[in-house]
C-alpha cells in the first residue's frame, strides 16, 4: 500500500564536477519508497538567482556546504517529515516561507533544490511510475524527447574567459531522432578537436566539456565551428544549426560591452550590431542572454529586430522567474525562457515559470548548470513538462553524458514518436528555410 507521508529527509555533501562540494539529498516516505537528488551549481550566475548557500572561509574555496546540509538535517527536516511528500506545491510554499528571503539565503537555495526534487522523486517512486511520468501527472503535459543544445566551444566564465562568449552550441533540427542527434553532433565535435588540435597542437576541454578555446577573436570560433560541420559533410543551416549562449553579463553592464580578446568596448548599439552581422553570417537559430541582465533596453531592442528570425533566450536575464517572464513578455523581451531549476530554488516555481512561458508563447530549454552531478532529474523535466529543448553542455564528461544517456533510455520507454524534432524552431529562419525547400 502506498503512503507518502514524508517520513525521514537527511542531506550529505557530495562532490560537483568542479571537484566543489555540493548538498544531496534523501527523501523516504512511510511506505519505504526512497528519493535522492543533488544540487547543480552555476559559474555565471544571475544576480536575482536562488543563493548557493556557501560557508565561506578560507578552506575549499570558502565553497563548503555544511550549513546547507545542515539546514535540511534539522530545520528542513524538523518542518516537513509527516507531511504528505506527494503536494509537492505545499511542500515546495513551506520550503519558500521557512526561508522567508528574496533569494533563498537563509536555508540555501542548494538545500532547497536539493530537497524539493529528492521529494519529487520518492514521490514518483511510491507511485510506481517514472520520474517523467510523474512530473507529466503533476504538469498536465504529455510527455516529449526534448530537442538537444550540445556544446562544442566553451567559453566565457567556463574557460577562464579566454573567449567572451560563453557556449558555442550545435542544435540538430533536421535529425529524425535523438540518436540521431548525438550521432551527428558527436562527429561535429570530433572534427572541431581535430581542428583545435591542428591549430593548438594540445586540446583540453572546458567545464561542461565542449572544447577549450583557443581562438583569436569570437568570431574565429564560428567560422571554426562552421568548417566543422562542413567536415562532417553536413551544409550548416540544413539539418544543422548554430546555437550561442552569450552569457553577456560577465562582460558588460549598463550597455557598455567589454570584448576582452578582442580588446575593445562596445556600447549597446554596437553589440546589437554585431550580433546582428553575426546572425546575418552565420546559420544561427537561437541566442541566450544577449545582452547584460541589467540592459532590459538593449534586450527589448535586439528581439524587436531579430526576434522573428532568432529564438532569443533568457537566463540570467529570466532567473526561472515567472513574475520576470511576465515583465518581459509585456516589455517584447526575450522570445524564450532557460528552466534552471536550482535558479529558481523549487520545483513548483520552475514549473510556474514554465507555466507563465506558455501563456505568452515563450519557448522553455531546461537547462543543467555549469557545475553538474550525475543528477538526471533535469531530463525528466523536460520530458514530463514537454518543455521542448534541453541544454546540458557538450557530448563529454559523464556528468553531461549521465543526462544524454538518461534521455536515450527514457525514448525507449516512451517508444518511437514523443521526440520533438525542429518544432521549438518553429518561429525561426530554420523553420521558414525548411518550408520553401519542400515546396
Ligand atoms: C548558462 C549555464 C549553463 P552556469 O549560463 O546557461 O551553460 O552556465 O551554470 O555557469 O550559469
Ligand atoms: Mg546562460
Amino acid at each position: 500500500m502506498s503512503d507518502t507521508t514524508l517520513s525521514t529527509l537527511t542531506a550529505r555533501r557530495v562532490w560537483d564536477s568542479r571537484g566543489n562540494p555540493t548538498v544531496e539529498v534523501e527523501a523516504t516516505l512511510a511506505d519505504g519508497s526512497r528519493g535522492r537528488a543533488m544540487a547543480p551549481a552555476g559559474a555565471s550566475r544571475g544576480t536575482r538567482e536562488a543563493i548557493d548557500l556557501r560557508d565561506g572561509g578560507s578552506r575549499l574555496g570558502g565553497m563548503d556546504v555544511q550549513n546547507a546540509v545542515s539546514n535540511v538535517n534539522r530545520l528542513i527536516a524538523q518542518e516537513l517529515t509527516g507531511l504528505d511528500a506527494s503536494q509537492q506545491a505545499d511542500i515546495d510554499s513551506r520550503l519558500i516561507a521557512l526561508d522567508a528571503t528574496p533569494y533563498k539565503s537563509s536555508l540555501g537555495g542548494n538545500a532547497m533544490v536539493a530537497t524539493s526534487m529528492a521529494v519529487l522523486h520518492a514521490t514518483a517512486a511510491s507511485m510506481g511510475k517514472p520520474l517523467w511520468r510523474h512530473i507529466a501527472d503533476l504538469s498536465g503535459q504529455t510527455p516529449t524527447l526534448p530537442l538537444p543544445e550540445i556544446q562544442i566551444f566553451g567559453g566565457g566564465a567556463h574557460a577562464g574567459r579566454r573567449v567572451d562568449v560563453q557556449d558555442f552550441m550545435v542544435m540538430v533540427p533536421g535529425a529524425a531522432s535523438f540518436d540521431e542527434v548525438l550521432e551527428v553532433t558527436s562527429e561535429i565535435y570530433r572534427s572541431a578537436g581535430a581542428r583545435m588540435k591542428k591549430k593548438s597542437g594540445n586540446v583540453g576541454v572546458a567545464d561542461e566539456g565542449g572544447w577549450w578555446p583557443v581562438f583569436d577573436s569570437n568570431e574565429e570560433a564560428l567560422e571554426t565551428l562552421v568548417r566543422a560541420i562542413e567536415d562532417t559533410g553536413e551544409k550548416p543551416g540544413e539539418r544543422v544549426v548554430i546555437s550561442l549562449d552569450i552569457a553577456a553579463s560577465e562582460f558588460g553592464s549598463k550597455g557598455r560591452y567589454r570584448l576582452a580578446l578582442e580588446d575593445r568596448e562596445l556600447d549597446r548599439d554596437e553589440m546589437i550590431s554585431l550580433l546582428g552581422r553575426w546572425i546575418d553570417d552565420y546559420p544561427i537559430a537561437s541566442i541566450e542572454d544577449p545582452l547584460a541582465e541589467d540592459d532590459p533596453e538593449g534586450v527589448i531592442a535586439f528581439t524587436r529586430e531579430y526576434g522573428d528570425r532568432v529564438q532569443i533566450i533568457g537566463d540570467d536575464y529570466l532567473v526561472t522567474n515567472a513574475d520576470l517572464v511576465h515583465q518581459a513578455a509585456d516589455q517584447g523581451a526575450c522570445n524564450a525562457v532557460l528552466i534552471k531549476v536550482n535558479q529558481s530554488g523549487t520545483i513548483s516555481e520552475s514549473l510556474a515559470c514554465l507555466a507563465a512561458a506558455r501563456e505568452h508563447g515563450y519557448r522553455g530549454i531546461v537547462s543543467a548548470r555549469s557545475g553538474e552531478t550525475e543528477d538526471v532529474t533535469i531530463c525528466h523535466l523536460a520530458v514530463g513538462l514537454d518543455a521542448g529543448q534541453l541544454k546540458v553542455g557538450s557530448i563529454t564528461r559523464s556528468e553531461r553524458m549521465a543526462k544524454w544517456n538518461e534521455c536515450l533510455r527514457i525514448n525507449d520507454q516512451l517508444g518511437g514518436d514523443a521526440y520533438v524534432g525542429g518544432k521549438p524552431l518553429q518561429n525561426t529562419w530554420w523553420a521558414r528555410q525548411q518550408k520553401e525547400n519542400t515546396q
